[in-house]
């Protein structure tokens, strides 16, 4: 049982990249604490306010996202932070080596509910030609992470985390608050039985994905000739830790509810984190048009499709599109 810098300089992980995470475990075991005190300290239900997405935001959002930006902008190794709470990017130290992208609360509609939620983010190198307070620093492809990771808030705090070489869990002891390493690269089952949608969406899909979903229902009386089972935590950060424990298929896909808004989850700091996450745990990362961490980002809030999870079943859902 390693603790977390020895298991991380064994992947020859720089030290600053190091005290880089760790200020964003500090923060997250802060976390974990007050989500722990659920209907104790008063912090939940939601505030007045609503984000530049237009969401109403949950006391433990605002809460999160202030430990986050404070405890990560203190560190000195940041030039700027980007977080789905801030309209735009802040500006840390001008000569900062990292970005920090966050999610600091995912899947704020289960706080209330005692139920699933994480904090998500993604390291990426800062430009040096750029001022610590320009969103386009941001706008740096998935493949350019230098780290990724989630902790997921649940019967134990958890940590999945990669920094290149391989996806690794940790659990947070804490007896004396540190994260242990319980698993070196977690590998995703190449097939499936075990699918990940929001359902009640089905009808806005496009063509492709209602036939995808159909030939899943049908099951064994289908074209797949096998059964499916479904779950939807509605947190990515715990219908992905699913998928890299016993594998699955998870997809948010484009859809036409809503015109202005024909996909859900965020790039910079839901889709692209958890593409490299899969990817380093052989799984596959992918919209309909193409692999997730090869998109060059146009904006820090940009939404895209996505299909992720099991290699094998991630390409039979792809072959609907053909
Ligand atoms: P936030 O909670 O951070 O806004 O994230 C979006 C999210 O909650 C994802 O975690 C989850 O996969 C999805 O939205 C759930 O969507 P829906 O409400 O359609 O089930």
């Amino acid at each position: 049982m390693q603790r977390l810098a020895p298991a991380l300089r064994q992947d020859n992980v720089p030290l600053d990249l190091i005290s880089l995470i760790q200020a964003i475990l500090t923060a997250s075991k802060d976390i974990s604490f007050r989500v722990g005190q659920g209907h104790l300290n008063d912090l939940l239900g939601s505030t007045e306010d609503e984000n530049v997405q237009g969401e109403v935001q949950k006391k433990l959002d605002v809460i999160s996202n202030d430990l986050l930006k404070e405890i990560i902008l203190e560190s000195g190794f940041v030039k700027a932070i980007s977080s789905e709470e801030e309209d735009n990017c802040v500006a840390g130290n001008e000569d900062g080596k990292y970005l920090v992208s966050f999610d600091p609360l995912d899947g704020s509609s289960n706080t209330d509910i005692n139920s699933l939620i994480g904090t998500i983010f993604s390291i990426h190198e800062a430009p040096s030609n750029l001022a610590a307070n320009d969103n386009d620093m941001f706008k740096q492809a998935g493949d350019k992470q230098v780290c990724a990771g989630y902790v997921l808030y649940g019967p134990s705090t958890m940590l999945a985390m990669t920094t290149g070489s391989g996806t690794h869990f940790y659990v947070l002891d804490k007896t004396y608050g540190e994260f242990i390493l319980v698993e070196r690269n977690v590998q995703v089952p190449a097939e499936t039985a075990e699918f990940s949608v929001n359902m009640s969406n089905q009808r806005f899909w496009q063509a492709p994905m209602q036939n995808y979903i159909n030939d899943l229902l049908a099951g064994n009386t289908g074209p797949r000739g096998k059964n499916f089972n479904m779950r939807w935590i509605a947190a990515m950060v715990g219908d992905i830790h699913r998928v890299l424990c016993r594998g699955g298929i998870f997809t948010y896909p484009t859809d036409s509810k809503d015109a202005s808004k024909p996909n859900k989850l965020r790039l910079m700091y839901e889709a692209n984190p958890m593409a490299f996450l899969l990817e380093q745990a052989g799984g596959l990362a992918m919209t309909s048009q193409g692999r997730i961490m090869d998109i060059q980002p146009d904006s820090i809030h940009q939404r895209v499709e996505v299909i992720m999870g099991s290699k094998n079943e991630v390409e039979t859902c792809l072959s609907y599109y053909k």
